[in-house]
Order: C-alpha cells, then structure tokens, then sequence
C-alpha cells in the first residue's frame, strides 16, 4: 500500500473526572491524532504522549516535530508491503517510540482497511470482546475511595486499580479490600517509589493485590528485580518496558512477574507483539494499558488485546467515562466489563469529523 497524504491533528478534551496519580493532577487531555491516507482510505492514530514529559520522556511538541520533520517524510510517497515494513522504516531511529508508533499504528489501520478485515484478526486475535478493569485516581480520603470503587464494581468492571504514592497506599487498600473482600484489586505508582519503602510495599502484602504496577524508578529494572525478592505480590512493569527487548531482561532478571502493554510506549502493534511473544515465553500474563486515550487510541488498545496472552483486564473502560462527546462517532461501551471489539475493517471507528472541526487547535495536511 501506497502512503499519500497525512494530515496532523491537535484536540484538547475536558475530562469527566479529576484523576489525580502521583505525577499530579489532571483535569483534560491534549489528544494529537494522525490520519495516513492512501489507496482511497484513511488510517488512524492516536498520539499517547503529553505535553510534559512525566510518564515518559517524550512530549507532544517533540513528537509533532519529529513526525514533520523525520517520521513524515520517511513514509510519504513510499509504498510498503505491510505495516511490518513500516516498522522496519522507522526501526533505525532510535527511542521517540510513542511519536513513532502515531506513523506504524495509522498504517495498521490503513492496512486492514484495505484488506477490509478488522485489525485484531490481523494481529491474530480472536475474541469478540475483551474484559475490561478500570484505574481510578487518588481520591480525597477513604470514604470516597469506596464509594468510587463501589460504583465502579456495580458497573462489572472485572478489575479495581487504585493509583498510589507514599502517604496514600496501605490506607486506601485496607478500605476497600475490607468492603469488598472478593474483588481482583490492583494499585499503581507510577514510580513514586524507591527501594528504601520496601517495607511500605511489602505491608501491601496482605492484601491479595493481583499486582502492583510500577512501584520504582521508569527506567530502572535492577531495583524492581530487588524489589519483587522482597514481596509475594507480582509486580508489573509498566514505564520501564519500552521494548521487547525490556520485557525479556525484566522478565529473565525477576523485575516483574507480569507486563502491561501499551501498544504506543513500545512502538506501535508490531513491537508489541514481541512483547506479547517474549511474556508468553517466560509464561507471564499480560494486559493492555490506557493513557485516557480518546476513541481512536481505545479503539486499537481493543484490537490489540484480542491477542491471546492479554489474560488479566486491561484499562481500557467505557469512553463514556471520560468525555462527554468522544472524538470518534462509535460508541466504546463496556458491559458486565466486557468490552465489544469494534466491528468492520481496521480499528472500526470513524473520526466525528464535525465536533474535531470545532475543538481543534491545530490541523495540518501534508501530500506525497
Ligand atoms: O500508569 O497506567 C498508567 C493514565 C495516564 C498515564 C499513565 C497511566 C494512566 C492510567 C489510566 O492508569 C488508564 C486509563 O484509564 O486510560
Ligand atoms: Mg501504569
């Protein structure tokens, strides 16, 4: 398939809820979109970076750049055999894998359409669904924390994650493992931690988490191998795989027992399923993580967890929850926490071009 056109897009959503994790507070979403366009069809992606670099380290302004100035220009006007290709074409650059995988997952979608077969069956996926958790922020104190939950576990999420930092863990856990004993109960720090509060992690212990998610630094996998010598509960890796690689020397060195993949931290669909391929491999479960994404990036998260290894709920829950009206004209609904794969070719959604219109900050087209 031939690459003939792009176009660059730049959307601010107000989210529907304060979630606050240990980066700090967040209230909207600046979502940058790529269309490819090609053989009289369009492909989607869906940027996962943010404006700073918290998460990671690659940002939406770095991210834009590189796609205008390096990634762009590598692929259009060039015809390629299949996505793969196109992985293969940005293979020699190195890190930047967030603003990367924007070029390899449009091209996934581009692709399926063509064939017309959706993306997960080409992934080789083959469920119609997918179960689904949800991660909920800090809350204000216990009580609310419960509520929070509550609610959520009424609406069949088959999984609770609990965001985390030192000050607000064993507290919150406590509360909600006591009202409701039964529930797979996950928490997540997103690196708030160090190896010195190994005895503040391993008081979490008691209180039969599925996993915890990212306790220590983003790029450290020594640390977390030290780390999950000390406890019971698995630990999964989340900021620290950027790679196939990083999920075989996580996994070889005892970092972590299970791995969340986003399709976007490590590159695009191709890369992550190495990943999946390497946790299979060690026997490790794998699940698929979110960023808020809006409907194009949840719509490949989706697809993507079709693959067989993707054995615990990912987060990726209804789009309801986050946006009032959603960038896509498909409804993303989870129920009894299972979530629908999106029917038709492709990622099976179709930009609500009209609302774009009205809330884009930015909208570039580029030709081969
Ligand atoms: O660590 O998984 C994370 C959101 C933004 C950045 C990092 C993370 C998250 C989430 C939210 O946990 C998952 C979602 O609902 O999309
Ligand atoms: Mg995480």
């Amino acid at each position: 398939f031939r690459i003939d056109g792009a176009e660059i897009v730049l959307v601010r959503l107000p989210l529907q809820f304060r979630f606050e994790t240990s980066f700090g507070v967040q209230t909207e979403k600046l979502v940058p979109l790529l269309v490819l366009h090609g053989d009289g069809v369009q492909g989607l992606s869906e940027g996962t970076m943010e404006a700073a670099p918290m998460y990671r380290e690659e940002t939406i302004a770095g991210a834009l750049n590189l796609l205008r100035e390096v990634f762009l220009p590598r692929v259009l006007g060039q015809t390629f055999a299949n996505p793969e290709a196109v992985d293969a074409a940005l293979g020699s650059f190195r890190g930047n894998r967030m603003a990367r995988a924007m070029v390899e997952m449009a091209a996934w979608d581009l692709w399926a359409r063509t064939l017309g077969v959706p993306l997960g069956t080409l992934l080789g996926g083959n469920k119609q669904e997918v179960e689904v958790g949800v991660s909920l922020g800090i809350q204000a104190d216990e009580a609310a924390t419960v509520d929070v939950v509550r609610r959520h576990v009424e609406q069949g999420y088959r999984r609770i994650k609990l965001k985390i930092k030192p000050g607000w863990d064993v507290q919150p856990v406590r509360a909600v493992r006591e009202a409701f004993p039964d529930i797979r109960l996950t928490v997540d720090a997103n690196s708030a931690y160090t190896l010195a509060d190994s005895g503040r992690l391993a008081a979490l212990d008691a209180f039969d988490l599925t996993y915890i998610e990212q306790p220590l630094a983003w790029d450290d996998l020594v640390d977390h191998a030290e780390l999950q010598r000390r406890l019971r509960t698995p630990l999964c890796l989340d900021e620290s795989v950027a790679s196939a690689q990083d999920a075989r020397k996580g996994l070889a060195l005892g970092a972590g027992r299970v791995i969340n993949i986003k399709v976007a931290r490590v590159g695009g669909h191709a890369e992550a399923r190495r990943v999946h391929d390497v946790a299979e491999s060690f026997g490790a479960p794998v699940w698929c993580g979110g960023m808020l994404e809006s409907g194009v990036g949840r719509a490949h998260n989706i697809h993507l967890s079709t693959l067989p290894d993707f054995r615990l709920p990912g987060d990726t829950s209804s789009a309801s929850r986050y946006w009032a009206t959603d960038v896509v004209n498909e409804p993303l609904e989870a129920t009894n926490g299972l979530m629908p794969v999106p029917e038709g070719p492709g990622i099976g959604v179709t930009l609500n071009r009209d609302f774009i219109g009205g809330v884009s900050e930015l909208h570039e087209e580029y030709r081969a």
